[in-house]
C-alpha cells in the first residue's frame, strides 16, 4: 500500500475524530412564533379586491311579542300528524335576546354598477310538514331557486311577484326539484302554496353579493363591501322596512343597529 493512502486516512480519521472535543451540536433551531396571516407585518395589498369593508349588526325588536295564533292543519290530517306539537307562526320571530329574526338586510343603493357573478350552487327551499323551509331565502338574479317537496303530499308552489315572472306550479310527492330564476331584483315576494293556506315563504332577489337573512341571534354581516357611502335596508314581512346611510372605508368595519316595533 502506498504511504499517501495512509495519509489521506489520516486526515480523514481527523476531521472525523482528532482536534479535541467533538464539534458543538448545533442550536435548536429557534421556534417561530405562531402568528395569523392578518397579524404579520407585510405590505398593505395593493389588490382593490382586497381593499373592501364590513358592515355589520343587529336587528332589535322593542315592545311587546305580538300574539300570534298558532298554526292549524287540522284541515289537512296529513299535515297535522307531522306536528304532534303545535307549531306557532312564524310571522314574527323575536329571539330569545330580544331581537328579531327572519330579517333581510341588503344594501339598496351605492353598490357598485358591475356584474356580481351569482353562484353556481343552487339556494334550496323545501317544503316539509307542510311547511316552507326555510321561512326566507335570497337569490341572486342569474341563479336558481330549487324548491323541493319532501312531504307524502301534493303542494303548489305559487311566488305573488311584482317585478319578475308569476308561476303557480304543483308538485307532486317527493317530485324534482322546481328549478327557477329570478331576472329582475326584487324584495320580498310573497311565495304560497294555494293548497295550504299557512304555508308562506318570502324570497328576495338582489344584483350583489352584499346581503343577509337574520337567524337566531338577530345579527348580520355583510362583507367584502367596496368603501363607499351605502343605503342599508332591512326588511321585515308584516313590520315593513327600515333604511339608514352607512359609509364603511376599506378594512373598516362598521355597526349597525336597526329596530322595530310591533304594529
Ligand atoms: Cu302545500
Amino acid at each position: 500500500m502506498r504511504p499517501g493512502y495512509w495519509f489521506c486516512l489520516a486526515i480523514v480519521l481527523c476531521l472525523a475524530g482528532c482536534g479535541g472535543d467533538p464539534p458543538p451540536e448545533p442550536p435548536p433551531a429557534a421556534e417561530a412564533p405562531v402568528q395569523s396571516p392578518a397579524a404579520a407585518p407585510g405590505p398593505v395589498s395593493n389588490n382593490p379586491e382586497d381593499a373592501v369593508g364590513i358592515i355589520s349588526g343587529q336587528v332589535s325588536f322593542e315592545g311587546d311579542k305580538p300574539v300570534l295564533k298558532p298554526i292549524s292543519m287540522d284541515a289537512v290530517p296529513a299535515c297535522a300528524k307531522q306536528h304532534p306539537v303545535r307549531i306557532e307562526s312564524e310571522e314574527v320571530s323575536v329571539n330569545g335576546n330580544g331581537t328579531l329574526r327572519n330579517v333581510f338586510v341588503h344594501l339598496k343603493s351605492g353598490v357598485p354598477a358591475k356584474a356580481w357573478p351569482a353562484p353556481a350552487a343552487p339556494v334550496v327551499l323545501d317544503q316539509k310538514g307542510c311547511l316552507f323551509s326555510p321561512r326566507v331565502v335570497v337569490v341572486r338574479t342569474g341563479q336558481t331557486l330549487e324548491i323541493g317537496n319532501a312531504d307524502p303530499m301534493m303542494h303548489n308552489v305559487h311566488p305573488l311577484t311584482r317585478r319578475n315572472e308569476e308561476f303557480n306550479v304543483a308538485q307532486p310527492p317527493q317530485a324534482e326539484r322546481l328549478q327557477k330564476q329570478f331576472p329582475n331584483p326584487e324584495v320580498m315576494i310573497p311565495l304560497v302554496c294555494n293548497m295550504h293556506p299557512w304555508m308562506k315563504a318570502f324570497v328576495n332577489v338582489v344584483n350583489h353579493p352584499f346581503y343577509a337573512v337574520t337567524g337566531s341571534e338577530g345579527t348580520f354581516k355583510l362583507v367584502g363591501v367596496p368603501p363607499g357611502r351605502y343605503e342599508i335596508e332591512a326588511v321585515h314581512e308584516r313590520l315593513g322596512a327600515k333604511t339608514l346611510l352607512v359609509t364603511v372605508g376599506a378594512r373598516e368595519e362598521q355597526s349597525v343597529q336597526f329596530s322595530f316595533r310591533s304594529n
